[in-house]
């Protein structure tokens, strides 16, 4: 054995093992039980990031712990190829998208691999290969034929520096959610996916994720938002009724304006005559329209002229345009209850509209929606017949008269929208679908599918797609009569394509888009990913295993079983980013330290949901650690190179000590690794008992037997987290086998088990008790120990201890009166 610890070389000698042996490929073997473990795959940026190196490090250190377990791990790895990186790096370096892709690709596996993470590379995915992106293709054209993909005009969150369309979910507080510039509305035709026929699956779903943190899954009932309310009509004399929506029709009889949406038809109408209106409207279009934004928007809005009878009132009430009111969320109309409601409070103090308090505290307390709204539920008044009522009373009491009238209903409403996944962008799956002047619009057949989006194109600083201008890629024939017709050319949002690589992984060669390795492998068992994915990626992917699950491609409901969000990796407190140049590059370390060193490091920082403060001192102790552990054994094997046996019956008290440390560890490590995810106080766990073994110096036979059993356990409980140092120590140890290929060290019932021995109890000289003690206790827990004795208790009860002797091994005698 070497006596310096040559992190490089071993490293290299070890992975090259697993490639040859192809340790880590896999099959389905329906004898064994199967664990699925994924974290979620890069975007092929460039290098690899420490947030990437955390992710694939927890989630290696879990399947390379199951695998231990016997269990058949599957742990694949592949790219989120597309989007608009590459375009953006294409324009900046005038290389083409797919080029610049692939080379990423290059390089970050040769990083992975260096890291020595168990992937099986057999089973690797580019989302950017027509073999990969056919298949979602064909998905999206069944789907149209369902109903479940659809094209519409509508207003749109646009980006003005990316000159794509956003989904809602990609707009974070106005702005970009990837280049941060203020968001914009336009008017495009786009495509659809209908996840709103799914929002009850996927909301009542919610409750079978047990394994998902709590925080994500409120964040994904938030953002489904289904709110029981009522939808209730305004009419407009001369015009059609205004329908709105609303989850407190107990404030009904507050309402004291009516607000419409900028493109309202009867904004319109109203600003034909009036030109102030008009420039205000088309003001109001130019803003965004981005839900996100209506919370801190500055509220404006100008009245119509037009007025609205309050439905059970009679009431005539102005109707306003405001800029808050979204025509693509319900009717384009809301109900303004200024008491008790603070946007529309705000809205009615800034233009001087009336304020109608009609909700009580239920308690009698006095208040006021003089300086603000009153917006708790409470008991009504001036409400008429509803007069007393509760607010949840009157909202039945409402309901009903409303539905009586023909002037209402209940109805349950939800804030998810469908998921527009049309992208003006060129690097995305192009959308299978042809105009044709005489039939419309058609999906290409499956034998004429992938529809392949050219790769060799010439990219240049116009942000433009180069295929909208590309005859031979949009000039099509018409798949049903055969005459000339145009294709899409826009392609899909990249999170397409990351809804369902996880089912691909189970079967990446397959002839269909799954076939029935993906039922075998399907749910994913853990899945490790960050926050920052809790409701866009996630929930897309809950809706297509849906979707797949109903074409009879898979037979269960949810795809993540148990899901592990990973915390920030930070530098100086601050997230790490190459924009706040604070960036620390994974490949220095590994190239100074090894794999081994950062992925220790990395996980004995902190515990995997809390974010992790970097520091190079930590990769300095950690690199110390492993050094320290290669010494270990090197003494170890100079002194006692030929395992001795173990015998257990003839062991001193100090040999059993140690040796219940170590068992004590072996359960500790298995439960922090395999059920608490804490890998940090695992790591710590070990170093406690190397701590212990270094002051363990009995040099007799059945010492060093005992030293020998507490290494091999150090270095098997240590591999899942430092495979490759652990993997060359283990050979040293004189062991051929692959610790991949090893069982995971259970513990030893027997060695938890304390001696115990009889010690005779007096008080004040006289025998009162006998107690059963282990035997290595020390005087102060014998001394509580013959304390909390019963009998002793009792017959000192009253009394105060002077003094308690213990006689080892012997007696103890409590002095009291
Ligand atoms: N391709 C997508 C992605 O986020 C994932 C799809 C499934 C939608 C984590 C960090 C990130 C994610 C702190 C980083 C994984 C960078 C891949 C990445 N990560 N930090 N791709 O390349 O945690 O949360 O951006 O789980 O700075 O690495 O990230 S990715
Ligand atoms: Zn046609």
């Amino acid at each position: 054995m070497n006596e310096e610890y040559q992190a490089q070389e071993i490293e290299e000698k070890i992975q090259q093992t697993w490639d040859e042996k192809a340790t880590f490929t896999t099959t389905e073997d329906s004898a064994r039980e199967n664990f699925y473990c994924l974290a979620m795959f890069p975007y092929p940026s460039g290098r690899l990031h420490m947030g990437h190196v955390r992710n694939y490090s927890i989630a290696d250190v879990i399947s390379r712990f199951q695998r231990m377990q016997g269990k058949n791990v599957l742990q694949p790895m592949g790219w989120d190829a597309f989007g608009m990186p590459a375009e953006n790096a294409a324009m900046k370096n005038r290389v083409a998208p797919a080029k610049w892709t692939y080379e990423n690709i290059d390089y970050m596996r040769e990083q992975l691999k260096r890291l020595g993470f168990a992937y099986d590379w057999n089973r690797e995915i580019a989302t950017c290969k027509p073999g990969y992106y056919r298949w979602e293709q064909w998905l999206f054209t069944r789907l149209f034929k369902r109903g479940l993909a659809y094209r519409k005009t509508a207003g749109v969150n646009w980006c003005p520096n990316d000159k794509t369309v956003l989904a809602n979910e990609q707009v974070i507080e106005g702005k970009c959610w990837r280049c941060d510039t203020v968001v914009e509305r336009r008017e495009i035709a786009q495509w659809f996916m209908k996840i709103t026929d799914y929002a009850d699956q996927l909301l009542d779903d919610i409750d079978q994720l047990e394994g998902w943190p709590e925080q994500v899954r409120t964040m994904q009932r938030n953002w489904i938002g289904r709110s029981q309310g009522v939808e209730l009509v305004f009419d407009v004399e001369g015009e059609s009724p205004l329908t709105v929506y609303t989850t407190r029709a107990d404030t009904l009889m507050g309402v004291t304006y009516v607000a419409v949406a900028a493109e309202h038809p009867l904004a319109k109408k109203a600003a034909e005559n009036n030109p102030v209106l008009q420039a205000f409207i088309e003001s109001c279009k130019a803003t965004s329209v981005a839900e996100a934004n209506v919370a801190t928007m500055e509220k404006k809005g100008m009245a119509t002229g037009f007025m609205a009878t309050h439905p059970i009132s009679g009431d005539q009430v102005p109707i306003w345009v405001a800029n808050f009111v979204l025509i693509d969320y319900g009717s384009g109309a809301v109900m303004s209850v200024p008491a008790h409601d603070t946007r529309d409070y705000d809205f009615a103090t800034a233009y001087g509209l009336p304020i109608r308090q009609v909700i009580y505290p239920a308690d009698g307390a006095d208040i006021s929606v003089e300086d603000e709204a009153y917006v708790e539920k409470g008991v009504l008044k001036n409400s008429g017949e509803f007069d007393g009522l509760t607010s949840e009373q009157a909202i039945d009491a409402i309901a009903e008269k409303l539905s009586a009238m023909s002037k209402g209903e209940k109805q349950i409403n939800y804030r998810l929208r469908d998921w527009g996944v049309s992208r003006q962008r060129y690097w995305g799956t192009p959308i299978p679908i042809i105009y044709c002047d005489s039939c419309g619009t058609v999906t290409v057949p499956d034998d004429q599918l992938p529809v392949v989006l050219p790769e060799d194109v010439e990219y240049g600083e116009d942000v433009g797609s180069p295929i909208k201008k590309m005859p031979a890629f949009y000039q099509a024939t018409c798949p049903q009569c055969g005459g000339a017709a145009q294709r899409e050319t826009d392609t899909f949002d990249t999170f397409f394509e990351s809804s369902w690589y996880y089912a691909r992984f189970a079967c990446p060669d397959a002839d269909a888009m799954l076939d029935e390795r993906a039922k075998y492998w399907l749910p994913v068992d853990q899945y490790i990913g960050g926050i920052e994915h809790a409701v866009l990626h996630l929930l897309y992917a809950r809706f297509f295993h849906k979707l797949m699950r109903d074409e009879g491609l898979l037979d269960n409901d949810e795809p993540f079983k148990n899901l592990l969000t990973q915390g920030m990796v930070l530098k100086d407190g601050s997230k790490m980013s190459k924009s706040k140049g604070n960036t620390v590059d994974p490949q220095e370390l590994i190239e100074k330290y090894g794999a081994d060193t950062v992925r220790l490091f990395i996980l004995f920082a902190a515990p995997p949901e809390q974010s992790l403060d970097w520091n190079d001192e930590g990769v300095e102790g950690a690199h110390r650690f492993l050094k320290r552990l290669w010494k270990m054994v090197f003494t170890h094997l100079s002194e006692q190179p030929a395992a001795i046996e173990l015998g257990i019956d003839a062991l001193t008290a100090e040999q059993k000590n140690i040796r219940r440390k170590l068992h004590e560890t072996i359960t500790k490590v298995s439960d922090d690794i395999g059920r608490r995810h804490t890998f940090n106080t695992a790591i710590a766990a070990v170093m406690e008992l190397m701590n212990e073994l270094a002051r363990f110096s009995d040099n007799s036979e059945q010492g060093a037997a005992i030293s020998r059993e507490l290494i091999e356990n150090i270095v098997l409980l240590l591999s899942p987290i430092v495979p490759h140092i652990a993997q060359q120590l283990w050979h040293e140890l004189g062991h051929d086998e692959l610790l991949a290929d090893r069982a995971w060290p259970v513990c030893d019932e027997s060695a938890l088990v304390r001696d115990e021995i009889e010690l005779v109890v007096q008080v004040n000289g006289k025998l009162r008790s006998k107690i059963n003690i282990p035997a290595i206790s020390g005087n102060g827990e014998i001394e509580a120990l013959a304390l909390a004795d019963k009998k002793i208790a009792m017959n000192i009860e009253g009394k105060t201890v002077r003094k308690i002797i213990v006689v080892p091994g012997r007696l103890v005698n409590i002095v009291a009166n």
